[in-house]
């Protein structure tokens, strides 16, 4: 059986990103402490072996406080830890072979930055999208169009009828939470899950803080949705 997972705050690591002396898996705990409820381990310059080491001792952490890990991009890593998940872009392993390569419980993730992408997705039976760039960012080199919050809305009226989820991704921090999550629902009411976010979380020195400051925000929101 599939897990159900909370995307409500959903944390991607950089580890590039931690403010110098922070250690990279107590910066994790603490964000969990804070109330992040899903993990994404991405690693974009780690070779196999330390990438590999980064997620297993993550998955330790993950699995302690019961937050659901996911593997960005290598589903060969995503099977040796026993991942919960893996996160995929449109240039990498095509949905159908990474279903048929994985064991049947295990969540795929997809970016998206169209609509026409979002339709794609569904059809191919992911369980949930990370729709962006919602704004600018500095963390990664976006090449897509800015969506906005009501670019998003657009992207996620294609997701009406299907129970995949989605979390909105780039330049979401604490003090723009509730401006991505208010500002994309949908004409008939259908909204994100959730708000994925790197640096706000990553970069704070404190990041149990940083955390908790998104996650309340998400309950505030999901409590008058
Ligand atoms: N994918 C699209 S934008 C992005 C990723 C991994 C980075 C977002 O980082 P931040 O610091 O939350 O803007
Ligand atoms: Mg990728």
């Amino acid at each position: 059986m599939k897990p159900t997972l909370d995307y409500s705050l959903y944390l991607v690591t950089g580890r590039d990103l931690l403010p110098p002396g922070k250690d990279y898996f107590e910066s994790l705990e603490e964000s969990i402490l804070g109330g992040v409820t899903v993990v994404q381990i991405r690693e974009k310059s780690a070779d196999t072996g330390e990438f590999l080491t980064i997620a297993r001792q993550s998955k330790a952490i993950c699995q302690k406080h019961g937050v659901p890990i996911i593997i960005n991009d290598r589903i060969d890593i995503a099977l040796a830890i026993g991942a919960d998940g893996v996160h995929l872009g449109q240039t990498d392993m095509p949905i159908s072979i990474a279903r048929s390569l994985l064991p049947a419980d295990t969540i795929i993730g997809l970016s998206v930055n169209t609509p026409e992408q979002v339709r794609k997705a569904a059809e191919d039976g992911v369980d949930y999208v990370g729709v962006g760039p919602v704004w600018g960012t500095k963390t990664k080199n976006v090449t897509s169009p800015l969506l906005g919050p009501r670019g998003v809305a657009k992207m996620l009226e294609g997701l009406e009828g299907t129970d995949v989820k989605s979390v909105a991704i780039a330049g979401i921090k604490s003090t723009n939470t509730l401006h991505c999550l208010h500002g994309s629902v949908t004409k008939n009411g259908r909204a994100l899950d959730g708000v994925a976010v790197v640096s706000d979380i990553v970069g704070s020195t404190n990041p149990r803080a940083a955390a908790r400051k998104i996650a309340d925000t998400v309950k505030m929101f999901k409590a008058y949705e």
